[in-house]
């Protein structure tokens, strides 16, 4: 195993589990903190955490917490983040802020893969990817998600990338940074709220087991960087994208007049396609977390087995 990094807290639970070995699975936080209105985020991040324990895994939701970047998290500290307003949210780039400045923030796919990598945990599940944004070829607004996918060991189950996002340029960034993605289960490449985004997965696995063994050939050849798990959202909780195609347009539209970029743009659009859902895309959203926390359990625990 790898030894945390000294400047990371671990939980107990994570820590001993770790050394033993034992499956771990990462969360992240922005998802609570800004994916989500409170109180149901966190609400669904204790539900979430069961589900991994359920599935015979531990589960490690990271944050900064006092400018701490922390590894496993308790109800209290789930609570905070989920509905303190001063809660950062935090990519790659924003790490050394908080820490230098004592602050809370909520982690993204990037600065969450990377703590995780640090703390030796080697899957991590999300709800949706961050990407390359509509309009990227003018505004280079390209998720640092994306460059530490190409970076950071650490495999990233997701339920595909929203269609706010540009979905084939982000599939394309995806396979120059030497990024597999792998849909389980689907040749379809699903895209979030809908199984299918209208593009072909690259690569189609069938089993947990098959992404362990996949996870495991990449690093042992010293291919560096992650792994997208692209996990489709049941048919029972998809919104077609004929329904949510339009109300993701109309945010993003909007948006656009309001002159909202960078940082604050997925927040905003979140945020704005729950309201004009009628809470729809809250429900759909909560679902496939919890659909990928039963598939990113099995897959740490068929990793831990190899
Ligand atoms: N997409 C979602 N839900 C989310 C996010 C993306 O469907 O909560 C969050 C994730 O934390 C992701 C981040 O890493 O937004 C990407 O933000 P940006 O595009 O600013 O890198
Ligand atoms: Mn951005």
């Amino acid at each position: 195993m790898t030894t945390p990094h000294p400047m990371l807290k671990l939980a107990d639970e994570v820590r001993q589990a770790l050394a033993d070995g034992r499956p771990v699975v990462a969360l992240e936080s922005t998802i609570i903190s800004h994916g989500m209105p409170y109180p149901k985020n966190v609400q669904t991040a204790r539900e979430v955490e069961d589900i991994i324990r359920e599935g015979g895994a531990v589960p490690a939701t990271i944050a900064v917490l006092h400018g701490i970047p922390r590894v496993g998290l308790d109800d209290d500290e789930l609570d905070l983040l989920g509905s303190d307003e001063h809660v950062r949210k935090v990519s790659i780039r924003d790490l050394p802020y908080v820490i230098a400045r004592g602050e809370h923030g909520a982690t993204t796919v990037a600065s969450t893969m990377r703590l995780a990598a640090l703390a030796g945990i080697r899957v991590f599940v999300t709800g949706g990817l961050g990407g390359v944004h509509r309009g990227a070829e003018v505004s280079m607004d390209i998720s640092a998600d994306l460059m530490e996918l190409g970076l950071t060991d650490v495999g990233v189950v997701s339920a595909g990338v929203k269609s706010l996002l540009d979905i084939g340029r982000t599939l394309e960034v995806l396979e120059t940074l030497g990024v597999p993605v792998v849909s389980v289960g689907s040749d379809d490449f699903p895209s979030f709220y809908s199984r299918s985004s209208g593009f072909d997965s690259p690569l189609r696995l069938d089993t947990p087991d098959e992404v362990a063994r996949a996870m495991k050939a990449k690093w042992e050849l010293g291919l560096a960087g992650g792994m997208v798990i692209a996990n489709p959202i049941p048919q029972a909780d998809e919104i077609p994208e004929e329904q949510i195609g339009v109300l993701i347009a109309k945010a993003v539209a909007e948006a656009d007049q309001l002159g909202i970029t960078g940082a604050a743009i997925t927040p905003y659009l979140l945020g704005r396609i729950v309201e004009l859902s009628g809470g729809d895309s809250l429900r759909a959203n909560i679902a496939l977390v919890k659909n990928n926390a039963r598939l990113g359990a099995a897959i740490a625990v068929a990793y831990a087995a190899l």
